[in-house]
């Protein structure tokens, strides 16, 4: 898979060189570029934002260096239309099932805007040239989508086949189901004075297959009731009904 990423703090990024991702780059899994904006720009103080028409605080990223940054990645690009997600508090929300559907395809490419965001008439002219979706990691507000490239890039490059050694590790983790993951454990079985639950050394592969799942119900009924919302209750053991 081909990543690009457009950002004014490149060393944001340098982050993707660490761990699973920069492992899966230098196997060739990831080919993963970061640009930095302030290249694109012509002017002696590489401006990349001013203020905004009709008032408001803080500024607003200049069209021309977007168009010309992502017009760059566009005319190196392996596809003729990448999706160009453009990360911003005023997306839709990142799923699993979102990144799911991003690791299906060739060619990410990840505008960060700063400021109060990228002055619009940039992301009506890349949506002649690119699938663009605005995407949000949740809904709090961060200064810039450089940390939100990061969590994107590590869930949706995970996904890919290869960069998780053990593609078994991708079934049984939260959100894999719709619900949270189990707790787990491992050596000692007993540790200041709280020992395993003795279901998990029985061996017994049936028993602790359905505590697992019923922990998972608990955990999910506890801490996030929306999710279990979306289950179809069809497909439920009585005992997780109640769960
Ligand atoms: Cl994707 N960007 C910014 N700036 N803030 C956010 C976000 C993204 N997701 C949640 N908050």
């Amino acid at each position: 898979m081909r990543i690009d990423v457009v950002s004014i703090f490149p060393e944001y990024l340098a982050a993707l060189d660490l761990s699973l991702i920069g492992k899966a780059r230098r196997q060739g899994l990831l080919d993963i570029r970061i640009h930095d904006l302030r290249e694109a720009t012509t002017d002696r103080h590489r401006t990349v934002d001013d203020t905004p028409y009709g008032g408001g605080a803080g500024m607003v990223m200049k069209p021309e260096p977007w168009a010309q940054a992502l017009g760059a990645v566009l005319a190196a690009a392996p596809d003729p239309r990448p999706t160009l997600i453009v990360p911003s508090p005023a997306g839709a929300v990142f799923t699993q099932a979102m990144a799911h559907d991003l690791a299906e395809l060739d060619h990410l490419v990840f505008a960060c805007g700063r400021y109060e965001g990228i002055d619009e008439r940039a992301i009506d002219w890349a949506r002649e040239q690119f699938d663009v979706r605005a995407v949000s990691l949740g809904d709090y507000v961060l200064n810039g989508g450089e940390v939100a490239v990061l969590a994107m890039v590590e869930a949706v490059g995970r996904l890919i086949p290869g960069v998780v050694g053990n593609p078994e590790s991708l079934v049984e983790e939260s959100h894999s189901d719709g619900l949270l993951e189990y707790p787990v454990y491992t050596k000692p079985s007993s540790w200041r004075d709280r020992d395993v639950p003795e279901v998990l050394l029985s061996g017994d592969h049936a028993r602790i297959a359905q505590w697992r799942r019923l922990e998972q119900f608990r955990r999910t009924a506890e801490r996030r009731p929306d999710l279990l919302a979306l289950l179809d209750p069809a497909t439920l053991t009585s005992a997780e009904r109640t769960a």
